[in-house]
């Protein structure tokens, strides 16, 4: 597994559109209905137990959370959709925001959409896979959770959902994730890889992580 992951240290929070890093680099944002698991496979993905913060109750990461890997690439844990327990009102800003993020957002590579591998492709995933085939943006779906499922279930979740991808298939891929029993991290890393544009540098061709105070 790829070490850089592990440099990963937190940047910033941004309530709003207005306050977040500069428009340079490489972003890739990790969206997902509440309680998909996006802040664990965060964790699990840079090797740390504790960068961002999961939750049992759903709909705890509110803010959008930069994270950085080095000076010019980030991780980006973003807010969860679908909790039925927010306003309208506040549902309403929220989705907005994503929107603008996922279509203004520059330097953003790719998009890791996580969902529960029991409850997988749900409107709002299904909405999000299609601003991001209009954009261009590539998608890949982490089905998480899958020590839930036996892995006979978990394949026909995997195949289910790469048939409903269809002809957004070109753009968006799909594998099983669990944080749990850290499975298919390879797989995710290869794609962030790419994304990165990490997959020919080594750690020691890159400076020395800043220190966060
Ligand atoms: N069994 C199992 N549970 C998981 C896995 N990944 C996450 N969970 C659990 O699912 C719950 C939600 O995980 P989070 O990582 O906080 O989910 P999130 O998508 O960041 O949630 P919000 O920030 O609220 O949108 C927590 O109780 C996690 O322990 C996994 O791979 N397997
Ligand atoms: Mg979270």
């Amino acid at each position: 597994m790829n070490p850089y992951y592990r440099r990963a240290r937190f940047l910033t929070s941004a309530a709003r559109l207005d306050q977040v890093p500069p428009d340079a680099g490489m972003e890739v944002a990790f969206a997902g209905r509440s309680n998909s698991g996006k802040s664990s496979a965060l964790n699990t993905l840079c090797q740390q137990k504790s960068l961002a913060r999961t939750s049992k109750t759903p709909g705890r990461t509110q803010l959008l959370n930069f994270f950085e890997l080095d000076g010019m690439r980030r991780l980006v844990d973003l807010p969860g959709y679908g909790y039925a327990k927010v306003a309208q009102a506040t549902k309403r800003r929220w989705q907005g925001s994503l929107e603008a993020y996922l279509t203004e957002r520059r330097c953003l590579r790719g998009l890791l959409l996580l969902m529960d591998c029991r409850h997988p492709m749900k409107e709002f995933d299904c909405k999000m896979l299609e601003w991001n085939a209009q954009h261009g943006l590539p998608a890949h779906i982490l089905l998480t959770k899958a020590d839930k499922l036996k892995r006979g279930a978990a394949a026909n979740a995997l195949r289910q959902v790469r048939r409903e991808l269809g002809a957004l298939a070109g753009q968006a891929s799909v594998q099983l994730f669990s944080a749990l029993q850290h499975l298919g991290i390879d797989e995710a890393h290869a794609v962030l890889d790419r994304w990165l544009e990490l997959e020919d540098t080594q750690l020691s061709d890159v400076d020395t992580p800043k220190q966060t105070t």
